[in-house]
């Protein structure tokens, strides 16, 4: 008994061993930008090796497309049951310039990319889906990574019994969105996920019970993606979602920024030192969706953005893109 209880002392001290997947629910703006693809995938790579558990995706984007886009990127990536919740009434209506793979056929009428959701028509509400999936989940055990508008988990906290639930499982919120520092000289950047639905960024900065730890516009510029990597990496199967939609989101020799993917790097991996973390304050989304840091000196205070040395940066980068483009499943 001794030696079976050093055992166990001696494992649980190891570096890594028996480590908890993290529980990770992705809210994404799927097919406004190829970056919410590239952090899609990552996500499945991490999961393979049991550093995280997706426990579904939710959509802000709001055309059918999306949500039957991202059951045949699970689907490829073997998890093809991956819950799925949609925004109804949400913003981005148009169809965007890749979810139409989701419907991209084979010569022989088969799907090039194979899923079962056919549209977000038939996929569960977000906010019903994510109640039904934390009310399951063990306290403090779940991180969410919003990496799109904030209106689904706005309206979460419009609904008594899942802001609850939300103080009650989720540990922090790791979110892309607004701008912490000077881009291109301007200091009120309007960064595009805010500004999209203003009221509930204010909403959420405001009322968000967690921890927040946020990506600004800046950090995904700095580690921008290099386009090679689509051109020569993903060659080991005749089709790959993340090709055929980087090409036509925006071609190579376009190097996109990480924006999305950093959130879920650093959602999965918060202490690699890839970021390092500004003091504790408070984000206040203006108006006009400027977002605006105040560092208190009030412990309690939940807010924090990335920052990342130039080395740093040449870390995330080479992160981001080896855990995308890591291979679906072996194929000979
Ligand atoms: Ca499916
Ligand atoms: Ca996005």
């Amino acid at each position: 008994m001794m030696r079976l209880l050093f055992l166990i002392g001696l494992l649980s001290t190891m570096p890594g061993a028996l480590a908890e997947p993290v529980r990770l629910i992705f809210d994404t703006d799927m097919g406004n930008d190829v970056d919410d693809l590239i952090a899609l995938c990552m996500i499945h790579s991490l999961q393979k090796r049991g550093a995280c558990e997706l426990l579904a995706v939710t959509i802000t984007k709001d055309h059918p497309q999306a949500a039957a886009f991202v059951d045949a990127v699970n689907t490829f990536y073997g998890y093809p049951d991956t819950p799925i919740g949609v925004v109804r009434g949400g913003a981005a209506r148009e169809a965007g310039k890749f979810n139409l793979l989701a419907d991209k056929r084979n010569a022989d009428g088969s799907f090039r990319y194979p899923h079962d959701l056919m549209s977000g028509d038939q996929a569960p509400e977000a906010v019903e889906l994510i109640k039904s999936i934390l009310s399951r989940q063990a306290d403090g055990s779940v991180v969410v990574v919003q990496v799109g508008f904030f209106t689904n988990l706005a309206r979460l906290l419009d609904d008594a019994e899942a802001r609850a639930l939300v103080a009650k499982k989720v540990s922090r919120l790791s979110l892309m969105g607004g701008a912490f520092q000077t881009v291109n000289a301007d200091t009120r950047y309007l960064e595009y996920n805010v500004k999209v639905d203003i009221p509930a960024a204010q909403k959420l900065a405001r009322d968000w019970p967690t921890p927040m730890v946020w990506s600004g516009y800046e950090i995904g510029i700095a580690a921008s993606f290099p386009h090679t990597v689509i051109e020569e990496d993903l060659n080991y199967t005749a089709h790959h979602p993340l090709k055929d939609a980087y090409y036509l989101y925006n071609p190579p020799p376009h190097d996109r920024p990480t924006w999305d993917p950093t959130s879920v790097l650093y959602a999965v991996m918060p202490e690699r030192g890839y970021f390092e973390l500004s003091p504790r304050g408070i984000v206040t989304v203006e108006s006009d969706g400027a977002t605006l840091f105040r560092p208190t000196k009030d412990d309690k205070d939940r807010h924090r953005f990335l920052t990342m040395r130039p080395e740093q940066a040449a870390r995330v980068r080479e992160a981001v893109v080896q855990l995308s483009v890591e291979p679906a499943r072996v194929t000979k």
